[in-house]
């Protein structure tokens, strides 16, 4: 409190504190400056984690425990501002996610939803309720919520990916519920790639069983590398960077040109060799994923080496600028759809 108050008016308002703390009543003034912030003061730090240490330790990790015994066989990247909260910001989780040939990890379905962009590895698959989405490098994957999902992997060799969740978002909101099915994966309802073919190429079934189907307004699930690179490499060809983003797309939900899922956005972006960005911060919590290319980012003047597969967080309101030694292929995901949904979105551009 800033306000001067001579000692006996002190000692007289530590006693009603005294009297009132049984109550559960708090004095407002008290605490007032610490709530209404002039600017966001995230307890998120930036950090960054090296694909390589990474793989290995998640690697070994598959030497001594099976996706089944795990049900999920993840390592958690740990926000070091935020210990012990399985978040990577305040509001989005992140982990990296291994499968070996002949595993399976059991089907669920749970409150919370879940992207997967796949770091290295094939042959292996995500169904949602009963289809199939084979994964490749780099493809987005997503599990809605409330939509059974299982993973197998009838391939060769090791399977990663990242997990990206909303999971701290779901706690805060006191909504999560999730549930197990008997059998361990969800019998087979359609051939993979079904759903792609109805709405993964902007149009939508008409008249058909699966126009009437409940997917929740959420149908898309798989947006593959090799037509999303696509888009990316013919825009890059056709217009100047952006300052701040340089080539730059967002994944959207087919169904209503919104975000790929409500609680968390999706995009990508391509930096020529050479390309320097502004400095931006925004309210949106970040995370980054290196798909091609090297260089560095530099986030609340902290600088990053980068390399393929490097993982950095972005918390709400760093200041952040890049810079592509090779050009710098990024995906990246945050809660921006929820923000301007709450009017809480804001940038800045320097
Ligand atoms: C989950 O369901 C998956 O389905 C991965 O692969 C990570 C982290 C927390 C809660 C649920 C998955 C998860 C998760």
């Amino acid at each position: 409190m800033s306000i001067m108050l001579d000692n006996d008016r002190k000692a007289q308002l530590a006693h009603l504190y005294d009297e009132m703390r049984p109550e559960h009543l708090y004095p407002l003034w008290e605490v007032l400056a610490k709530l209404v912030v002039p600017q966001p003061q995230s307890p998120a730090e930036p950090a960054h984690w090296s694909y390589d240490t990474i793989r290995r330790h998640l690697l070994r990790s598959g030497d001594l425990i099976s996706a089944e015994e795990a049900e999920r066989r993840v390592l958690i990247l740990e926000n070091p501002g935020l210990p012990g909260q399985s978040a990577i910001t305040p509001r989005l989780y992140a982990g990296l996610q291994l499968i070996l040939p002949g595993e399976i990890a059991p089907c669920h379905r749970h409150s919370q939803s879940a992207l997967r962009f796949v770091m290295e590895g094939e042959g292996a698959y995500t169904a949602v309720d009963g289809e199939k989405a084979f994964m490749n490098p780099f493809d987005l994957i997503l599990t809605p919520n409330g939509r059974w999902h299982d993973h197998g992997h009838p391939g060769k060799g090791p399977m990663i990916w990242l997990d990206g969740l909303d999971i701290p978002l779901v706690r805060y909101f006191d909504a999560g519920f999730a549930d197990r099915l008997e059998e361990p994966t969800f019998p087979e309802q359609a051939a993979p790639g079904s759903t792609r073919m109805r709405f993964g190429r902007n149009m939508r079934p008409v008249r058909s069983a699966a126009a009437a189907t409940d997917v929740r307004g959420v149908p898309l699930f798989h947006y593959p590398y090799a037509e999303w690179s696509e888009a990316l490499a013919a825009l890059a060809g056709h217009e100047t960077p952006d300052p701040w983003f340089g080539h730059a797309l967002e994944f959207l939900n087919p169904a209503d040109g919104g975000p790929v899922m409500p609680t968390i956005s999706a995009g990508v972006r391509l930096l020529p060799a050479g390309f320097e960005t502004g400095l931006r911060r925004s309210t949106e919590g970040a995370v980054h994923v290196v798909v091609e290319g090297s260089g560095e980012v530099e986030i609340d003047g902290e600088t990053m080496a980068l390399e393929q597969g490097d993982i950095v967080v972005a918390p709400s309101w760093s200041s952040t600028r890049w810079r592509a030694r090779k050009r710098l292929g990024l995906f990246a995901y945050s809660d921006r759809g929820v923000l301007e949904k709450l009017n809480l979105f804001k940038e800045s551009f320097e």
